[in-house]
Protein backbone atom coordinates (compact mmCIF):
# COMPACT_ATOMS: atom_id res chain seq x y z
CA UNK A 1 0.00 0.00 0.00
CA UNK A 2 1.24 3.61 -0.66
CA UNK A 3 1.85 5.51 2.37
CA UNK A 4 0.86 9.16 3.09
CA UNK A 5 -1.13 11.78 1.06
CA UNK A 6 0.75 13.66 -0.90
CA UNK A 7 2.38 13.09 -4.68
CA UNK A 8 4.85 10.27 -5.25
CA UNK A 9 7.39 12.17 -7.35
CA UNK A 10 10.16 14.80 -6.75
CA UNK A 11 8.99 18.00 -7.79
CA UNK A 12 11.18 20.09 -5.51
CA UNK A 13 13.84 21.05 -8.62
CA UNK A 14 10.80 22.27 -10.56
CA UNK A 15 9.19 26.23 -10.75
CA UNK A 16 5.79 24.86 -10.94
CA UNK A 17 4.78 22.62 -14.24
CA UNK A 18 5.66 19.19 -13.86
CA UNK A 19 7.97 17.78 -16.69
CA UNK A 20 6.45 17.82 -20.48
CA UNK A 21 6.02 14.79 -21.16
CA UNK A 22 3.55 14.53 -23.84
CA UNK A 23 2.61 15.93 -27.29
CA UNK A 24 -0.29 18.48 -25.76
CA UNK A 25 2.13 19.37 -22.87
CA UNK A 26 3.37 22.39 -24.66
CA UNK A 27 0.40 23.03 -26.10
CA UNK A 28 -1.50 23.42 -22.72
CA UNK A 29 1.16 25.37 -20.93
CA UNK A 30 1.52 27.71 -23.58
CA UNK A 31 -2.02 28.52 -23.49
CA UNK A 32 -1.78 28.69 -19.90
CA UNK A 33 1.51 31.37 -20.06
CA UNK A 34 -0.75 33.41 -22.71
CA UNK A 35 -3.72 34.25 -20.71
CA UNK A 36 -1.12 34.73 -17.15
CA UNK A 37 0.90 36.93 -19.10
CA UNK A 38 -2.57 38.57 -20.82
CA UNK A 39 -3.69 39.37 -17.24
CA UNK A 40 -0.19 40.54 -16.19
CA UNK A 41 -0.12 43.18 -18.85
CA UNK A 42 -3.52 44.80 -17.78
CA UNK A 43 -3.59 44.28 -14.16
CA UNK A 44 -0.15 46.34 -13.31
CA UNK A 45 -0.72 49.73 -15.74
CA UNK A 46 -4.37 49.14 -14.18
CA UNK A 47 -3.34 48.87 -10.43
CA UNK A 48 -0.91 51.72 -10.55
CA UNK A 49 -3.69 54.13 -12.63
CA UNK A 50 -5.54 53.15 -9.95
CA UNK A 51 -3.27 53.94 -6.96
CA UNK A 52 -2.35 57.25 -8.72
CA UNK A 53 -5.80 58.75 -9.76
CA UNK A 54 -6.80 58.18 -6.04
CA UNK A 55 -3.67 60.10 -4.83
CA UNK A 56 -4.00 62.83 -7.64
CA UNK A 57 -7.88 63.28 -7.20
CA UNK A 58 -8.84 63.28 -3.51
CA UNK A 59 -10.50 66.10 -1.83
CA UNK A 60 -9.82 67.31 1.31
CA UNK A 61 -12.13 66.72 4.50
CA UNK A 62 -15.08 68.45 4.47
CA UNK A 63 -15.19 69.43 0.67
CA UNK A 64 -18.17 68.28 -1.70
CA UNK A 65 -17.76 65.84 -3.87
CA UNK A 66 -18.19 66.21 -7.33
CA UNK A 67 -18.53 64.30 -10.39
CA UNK A 68 -17.50 65.35 -14.06
CA UNK A 69 -17.86 62.08 -15.84
CA UNK A 70 -19.30 62.51 -19.02
CA UNK A 71 -18.97 60.18 -22.04
CA UNK A 72 -15.91 59.59 -24.26
CA UNK A 73 -17.00 57.32 -27.15
CA UNK A 74 -14.08 56.27 -29.07
CA UNK A 75 -12.55 55.35 -26.13
CA UNK A 76 -15.38 53.02 -25.03
CA UNK A 77 -15.55 51.90 -28.17
CA UNK A 78 -11.50 50.97 -28.43
CA UNK A 79 -11.76 48.97 -24.93
CA UNK A 80 -14.83 47.02 -25.70
CA UNK A 81 -13.31 45.89 -29.08
CA UNK A 82 -9.50 45.51 -28.76
CA UNK A 83 -9.76 43.27 -25.57
CA UNK A 84 -12.30 41.30 -27.36
CA UNK A 85 -9.29 39.98 -29.73
CA UNK A 86 -7.44 38.64 -27.01
CA UNK A 87 -10.68 36.82 -25.94
CA UNK A 88 -11.09 35.36 -29.14
CA UNK A 89 -7.12 34.29 -29.33
CA UNK A 90 -7.31 32.52 -25.75
CA UNK A 91 -10.27 30.82 -26.88
CA UNK A 92 -9.68 29.80 -30.42
CA UNK A 93 -5.94 28.32 -28.53
CA UNK A 94 -8.12 26.77 -26.16
CA UNK A 95 -10.98 25.34 -28.38
CA UNK A 96 -7.80 24.11 -31.04
CA UNK A 97 -6.38 22.23 -27.99
CA UNK A 98 -9.60 20.93 -26.69
CA UNK A 99 -10.42 19.82 -30.39
CA UNK A 100 -7.08 17.72 -30.54
CA UNK A 101 -7.64 15.67 -27.23
CA UNK A 102 -10.36 14.91 -28.59
CA UNK A 103 -9.68 13.24 -31.59
CA UNK A 104 -8.26 10.03 -31.23
CA UNK A 105 -5.67 8.87 -33.57
CA UNK A 106 -6.59 5.54 -35.49
CA UNK A 107 -3.32 3.58 -34.45
CA UNK A 108 -3.89 4.51 -31.07
CA UNK A 109 -3.78 1.41 -28.48
CA UNK A 110 -6.58 1.19 -26.03
CA UNK A 111 -6.20 0.07 -22.34
CA UNK A 112 -9.36 -0.14 -20.08
CA UNK A 113 -9.29 1.83 -16.84
CA UNK A 114 -11.16 0.72 -14.01
CA UNK A 115 -11.51 3.34 -11.14
CA UNK A 116 -12.95 2.26 -7.55
CA UNK A 117 -12.72 3.60 -3.78
CA UNK A 118 -9.48 3.79 -3.63
CA UNK A 119 -7.16 2.98 -6.55
CA UNK A 120 -6.82 2.10 -9.97
CA UNK A 121 -7.06 -1.43 -12.15
CA UNK A 122 -5.81 -1.14 -15.69
CA UNK A 123 -6.54 -4.37 -17.73
CA UNK A 124 -3.64 -5.11 -19.92
CA UNK A 125 -5.58 -8.08 -21.42
CA UNK A 126 -5.31 -11.76 -21.12
CA UNK A 127 -5.93 -11.62 -17.19
CA UNK A 128 -3.17 -8.75 -16.41
CA UNK A 129 -4.54 -6.07 -14.16
CA UNK A 130 -2.16 -4.03 -12.05
CA UNK A 131 -2.48 -0.83 -10.67
CA UNK A 132 -0.25 0.60 -12.94
CA UNK A 133 -0.51 2.30 -15.99
CA UNK A 134 2.35 0.94 -18.11
CA UNK A 135 2.48 2.08 -21.92
CA UNK A 136 4.49 2.68 -24.94
CA UNK A 137 6.68 5.62 -25.92
CA UNK A 138 5.80 7.62 -29.04
CA UNK A 139 2.39 5.81 -29.29
CA UNK A 140 -0.76 7.30 -29.24
CA UNK A 141 -3.20 6.01 -26.62
CA UNK A 142 -6.37 5.67 -25.71
CA UNK A 143 -8.13 4.73 -21.89
CA UNK A 144 -11.29 3.58 -21.51
CA UNK A 145 -12.48 4.32 -18.26
CA UNK A 146 -14.99 3.10 -15.82
CA UNK A 147 -15.60 3.41 -12.01
CA UNK A 148 -17.12 0.82 -10.07
CA UNK A 149 -18.62 3.16 -7.62
CA UNK A 150 -18.73 7.08 -7.29
CA UNK A 151 -17.55 10.17 -9.67
CA UNK A 152 -13.74 10.12 -9.78
CA UNK A 153 -11.46 11.71 -12.07
CA UNK A 154 -8.10 10.34 -13.75
CA UNK A 155 -4.89 12.84 -13.58
CA UNK A 156 -1.66 12.75 -15.32
CA UNK A 157 -0.14 16.28 -14.85
CA UNK A 158 3.41 15.22 -16.78
CA UNK A 159 1.31 14.36 -19.61
CA UNK A 160 -1.18 17.71 -19.47
CA UNK A 161 -4.13 15.53 -19.24
CA UNK A 162 -7.50 14.97 -17.11
CA UNK A 163 -11.25 13.67 -17.47
CA UNK A 164 -13.74 12.56 -14.86
CA UNK A 165 -14.99 8.85 -14.57
CA UNK A 166 -18.43 8.73 -14.07
CA UNK A 167 -20.47 5.70 -13.12
CA UNK A 168 -22.61 3.84 -15.15
CA UNK A 169 -20.24 5.06 -18.52
CA UNK A 170 -17.29 5.22 -19.98
CA UNK A 171 -15.18 8.31 -20.27
CA UNK A 172 -11.99 8.16 -22.43
CA UNK A 173 -9.05 10.37 -22.84
CA UNK A 174 -5.87 9.47 -24.99
CA UNK A 175 -2.36 10.96 -25.01
CA UNK A 176 1.14 10.99 -26.91
CA UNK A 177 3.89 10.17 -24.81
CA UNK A 178 7.06 11.68 -26.24
CA UNK A 179 9.49 11.13 -23.39
CA UNK A 180 10.32 7.18 -22.20
CA UNK A 181 11.05 6.36 -18.30
CA UNK A 182 14.92 5.96 -17.16
CA UNK A 183 15.54 2.44 -15.66
CA UNK A 184 17.75 2.75 -13.14
CA UNK A 185 20.93 0.05 -13.03
CA UNK A 186 20.30 -3.26 -11.84
CA UNK A 187 22.59 -2.40 -8.32
CA UNK A 188 20.70 0.16 -7.09
CA UNK A 189 17.05 -1.45 -7.54
CA UNK A 190 18.61 -4.47 -5.79
CA UNK A 191 19.60 -2.19 -3.05
CA UNK A 192 16.70 -0.42 -3.04
CA UNK A 193 14.61 -3.63 -2.27
CA UNK A 194 17.36 -4.61 0.21
CA UNK A 195 16.54 -1.44 2.22
CA UNK A 196 12.80 -2.30 1.60
CA UNK A 197 13.18 -5.60 3.25
CA UNK A 198 15.44 -4.87 5.93
CA UNK A 199 13.73 -1.33 6.77
CA UNK A 200 10.07 -1.59 5.70
CA UNK A 201 8.79 -4.80 6.11
CA UNK A 202 9.27 -5.36 2.45
CA UNK A 203 7.20 -3.00 1.07
CA UNK A 204 9.18 -0.85 -1.85
CA UNK A 205 8.33 3.32 -1.05
CA UNK A 206 8.30 4.22 -4.52
CA UNK A 207 8.10 7.92 -3.24
CA UNK A 208 11.81 7.25 -1.23
CA UNK A 209 13.38 5.51 -4.16
CA UNK A 210 11.41 7.66 -7.16
CA UNK A 211 11.37 4.49 -9.07
CA UNK A 212 8.54 1.90 -9.53
CA UNK A 213 9.37 -2.11 -8.14
CA UNK A 214 10.80 -3.06 -11.10
CA UNK A 215 12.96 -0.20 -11.68
CA UNK A 216 11.92 2.64 -13.81
CA UNK A 217 11.30 6.52 -12.77
CA UNK A 218 7.88 7.28 -13.17
CA UNK A 219 5.32 9.83 -13.67
CA UNK A 220 2.21 10.39 -11.39
CA UNK A 221 -1.25 9.77 -11.71
CA UNK A 222 -3.82 10.27 -9.41
CA UNK A 223 -7.83 11.08 -8.33
CA UNK A 224 -8.58 14.31 -8.48
CA UNK A 225 -12.44 14.40 -7.73
CA UNK A 226 -12.50 14.05 -3.69
CA UNK A 227 -13.86 10.31 -3.60
CA UNK A 228 -14.42 9.86 -0.06
CA UNK A 229 -12.24 9.13 2.88
CA UNK A 230 -8.72 7.67 1.34
CA UNK A 231 -9.25 10.09 -1.79
CA UNK A 232 -5.73 11.50 -1.32
CA UNK A 233 -4.40 7.75 -1.27
CA UNK A 234 -5.78 7.35 -4.74
CA UNK A 235 -2.19 7.42 -6.59
CA UNK A 236 -0.36 5.13 -8.64
CA UNK A 237 2.26 5.56 -11.65
CA UNK A 238 2.81 5.75 -14.78
CA UNK A 239 5.68 4.21 -17.36
CA UNK A 240 6.72 5.12 -20.51
CA UNK A 241 8.37 2.16 -22.30
CA UNK A 242 11.16 2.81 -24.87
CA UNK A 243 10.11 -0.55 -26.98
CA UNK A 244 7.23 -3.23 -27.38
CA UNK A 245 9.43 -5.65 -26.22
CA UNK A 246 10.14 -4.25 -23.01
CA UNK A 247 6.69 -3.23 -22.48
CA UNK A 248 5.37 -6.79 -23.36
CA UNK A 249 8.24 -8.60 -20.66
CA UNK A 250 7.26 -6.00 -18.33
CA UNK A 251 3.51 -7.27 -18.36
CA UNK A 252 3.95 -10.80 -19.06
CA UNK A 253 5.89 -10.73 -15.59
CA UNK A 254 2.52 -9.89 -14.37
CA UNK A 255 0.51 -12.39 -15.91
CA UNK A 256 0.79 -15.51 -13.89
CA UNK A 257 2.11 -16.27 -10.54
CA UNK A 258 5.92 -16.47 -11.14
CA UNK A 259 7.46 -20.36 -10.35
CA UNK A 260 8.42 -20.70 -7.00
CA UNK A 261 6.08 -18.14 -5.11
CA UNK A 262 3.99 -20.05 -3.00
CA UNK A 263 0.25 -19.24 -3.12
CA UNK A 264 -0.02 -17.28 -0.04
CA UNK A 265 2.97 -15.22 -0.75
CA UNK A 266 1.21 -14.64 -4.63
CA UNK A 267 -2.27 -13.89 -2.40
CA UNK A 268 -0.91 -11.15 -0.29
CA UNK A 269 1.22 -9.66 -3.28
CA UNK A 270 -2.40 -9.30 -5.34
CA UNK A 271 -4.37 -7.98 -2.07
CA UNK A 272 -1.73 -5.26 -2.06
CA UNK A 273 -1.84 -4.80 -6.19
CA UNK A 274 -5.48 -5.04 -6.82
CA UNK A 275 -6.98 -2.58 -4.08
CA UNK A 276 -8.39 -5.20 -1.55
CA UNK A 277 -6.99 -3.34 1.36
CA UNK A 278 -8.76 -0.21 0.87
CA UNK A 279 -11.64 -2.14 2.42
CA UNK A 280 -10.07 -5.08 3.75
CA UNK A 281 -7.42 -4.61 6.81
CA UNK A 282 -5.22 -7.42 7.40
CA UNK A 283 -4.46 -6.09 11.08
CA UNK A 284 -8.17 -6.75 12.71
CA UNK A 285 -9.35 -3.15 12.36
CA UNK A 286 -12.86 -2.65 10.68
CA UNK A 287 -12.61 -0.75 6.93
CA UNK A 288 -15.48 -0.81 4.80
CA UNK A 289 -15.33 -4.48 4.58
CA UNK A 290 -14.27 -7.05 7.27
CA UNK A 291 -11.02 -7.58 8.59
CA UNK A 292 -8.82 -10.58 6.73
CA UNK A 293 -7.10 -11.20 9.93
CA UNK A 294 -8.62 -14.21 12.00
CA UNK A 295 -11.21 -14.58 8.97
CA UNK A 296 -11.27 -17.88 7.86
CA UNK A 297 -13.16 -20.52 9.86
CA UNK A 298 -15.00 -17.77 11.54
CA UNK A 299 -19.05 -17.66 11.69
CA UNK A 300 -21.13 -15.26 10.03
CA UNK A 301 -24.26 -13.71 9.73
CA UNK A 302 -25.33 -12.50 6.67
CA UNK A 303 -28.44 -9.91 5.83
CA UNK A 304 -30.62 -12.48 4.55
CA UNK A 305 -30.70 -13.38 7.55
CA UNK A 306 -29.14 -16.92 6.75
CA UNK A 307 -25.95 -17.99 8.86
CA UNK A 308 -22.32 -19.76 7.48
CA UNK A 309 -18.61 -20.02 8.16
CA UNK A 310 -16.01 -18.49 5.88
CA UNK A 311 -14.48 -21.36 3.89
CA UNK A 312 -13.11 -22.01 0.40
CA UNK A 313 -16.29 -21.67 -1.32
CA UNK A 314 -18.01 -18.98 0.66
CA UNK A 315 -14.84 -16.69 -0.13
CA UNK A 316 -14.82 -17.87 -4.07
CA UNK A 317 -18.21 -16.77 -4.16
CA UNK A 318 -17.54 -13.35 -2.29
CA UNK A 319 -15.12 -12.05 -4.85
CA UNK A 320 -16.79 -13.65 -8.02
CA UNK A 321 -20.36 -12.65 -6.56
CA UNK A 322 -20.25 -10.14 -3.59
CA UNK A 323 -23.81 -9.39 -3.40
CA UNK A 324 -25.13 -13.19 -3.35
CA UNK A 325 -24.19 -13.54 0.51
CA UNK A 326 -23.88 -9.89 2.50
CA UNK A 327 -22.38 -10.12 5.92
CA UNK A 328 -24.26 -8.40 8.27
CA UNK A 329 -23.71 -4.74 9.99
CA UNK A 330 -21.49 -3.98 6.03
CA UNK A 331 -22.81 -2.13 2.82
CA UNK A 332 -22.65 -4.26 -0.62
CA UNK A 333 -20.17 -2.22 -1.68
CA UNK A 334 -17.84 -4.78 -2.88
CA UNK A 335 -17.23 -4.70 -6.68
CA UNK A 336 -17.31 -8.39 -8.24
CA UNK A 337 -14.05 -9.38 -9.97
CA UNK A 338 -15.65 -12.20 -12.10
CA UNK A 339 -13.52 -12.79 -15.16
CA UNK A 340 -10.61 -10.64 -13.62
CA UNK A 341 -8.85 -13.24 -11.04
CA UNK A 342 -7.63 -16.05 -12.90
CA UNK A 343 -9.08 -19.85 -10.78
CA UNK A 344 -5.16 -19.53 -9.58
CA UNK A 345 -5.25 -16.13 -8.52
CA UNK A 346 -8.50 -16.61 -6.15
CA UNK A 347 -6.68 -20.25 -4.84
CA UNK A 348 -3.87 -18.22 -3.70
CA UNK A 349 -6.36 -15.38 -2.31
CA UNK A 350 -7.90 -18.13 -0.25
CA UNK A 351 -4.62 -19.76 0.63
CA UNK A 352 -3.41 -15.84 1.81
CA UNK A 353 -6.46 -15.49 4.08
CA UNK A 354 -5.85 -18.90 5.52
CA UNK A 355 -2.42 -18.04 6.47
CA UNK A 356 -3.92 -15.04 8.74
CA UNK A 357 -5.87 -17.16 10.54
CA UNK A 358 -3.23 -19.49 11.52
C1 LIG B 1 -14.94 -1.14 -2.14
C2 LIG B 1 -14.56 -1.92 -1.03
C3 LIG B 1 -14.09 -3.34 -1.25
C4 LIG B 1 -13.06 -3.79 -2.04
C5 LIG B 1 -12.15 -2.98 -2.95
C6 LIG B 1 -12.98 -5.21 -1.81
N1 LIG B 1 -13.95 -5.60 -0.93
FE1 LIG B 1 -14.26 -7.47 -0.23
N2 LIG B 1 -15.86 -6.84 0.86
C7 LIG B 1 -16.27 -5.53 0.96
C8 LIG B 1 -17.40 -5.45 1.85
C9 LIG B 1 -18.17 -4.18 2.24
C10 LIG B 1 -17.65 -6.76 2.31
C11 LIG B 1 -18.75 -7.20 3.30
C12 LIG B 1 -20.09 -7.19 2.64
C13 LIG B 1 -20.26 -8.34 1.71
O1 LIG B 1 -20.24 -9.48 2.17
O2 LIG B 1 -20.38 -8.11 0.50
C14 LIG B 1 -16.66 -7.61 1.66
C15 LIG B 1 -16.55 -8.98 1.84
C16 LIG B 1 -15.51 -9.75 1.38
C17 LIG B 1 -15.29 -11.13 1.73
C18 LIG B 1 -16.10 -11.90 2.74
C19 LIG B 1 -15.41 -11.55 4.04
C20 LIG B 1 -15.94 -12.08 5.32
O3 LIG B 1 -15.15 -12.00 6.28
O4 LIG B 1 -17.08 -12.54 5.40
C21 LIG B 1 -14.17 -11.54 1.06
C22 LIG B 1 -13.51 -12.92 1.13
C23 LIG B 1 -13.70 -10.43 0.28
N3 LIG B 1 -14.54 -9.36 0.49
C24 LIG B 1 -12.59 -10.47 -0.54
C25 LIG B 1 -12.10 -9.37 -1.25
C26 LIG B 1 -10.93 -9.43 -2.11
C27 LIG B 1 -10.07 -10.65 -2.33
C28 LIG B 1 -10.78 -8.19 -2.63
C29 LIG B 1 -9.71 -7.71 -3.62
C30 LIG B 1 -9.52 -8.50 -4.80
C31 LIG B 1 -11.85 -7.36 -2.10
N4 LIG B 1 -12.62 -8.11 -1.26
C32 LIG B 1 -12.03 -6.02 -2.41
C33 LIG B 1 -15.72 -4.45 0.32
C34 LIG B 1 -14.65 -4.50 -0.57
CU1 LIG C 1 -11.22 8.93 -6.69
Amino acid sequence: MISGSHLLGDYTDRFWFPESASTFSDQVDSTFMLVLWICIFFMVPITFALVYFTIRFMKKKGEPAESQVSHNTPLEIAWSILPSFLLVWIFAKGALGYIDQQQVPDNADTLAVKAFKWGWAVDYGGGVIHPELHILNDQPTQLTMRSSDVIHSLFIPAFRVKRDIVPGRFNDMWFHPKVASQRVSDEDLEQAWADAKENNDGVFDREKYQFTEDGYRFHDLYCTEYCGKDHSKMQTVVVVHETREDLNAWIKKYSVRPDGVLPAEYGKLLYERRGCGSCHSLDGSRRVGPSFLGGFGSDREFTDGTKGKVDEAYIRESIIEPKALVVSGYNPVMPSYKGQLSDDDIDSIIAFLKSLSE
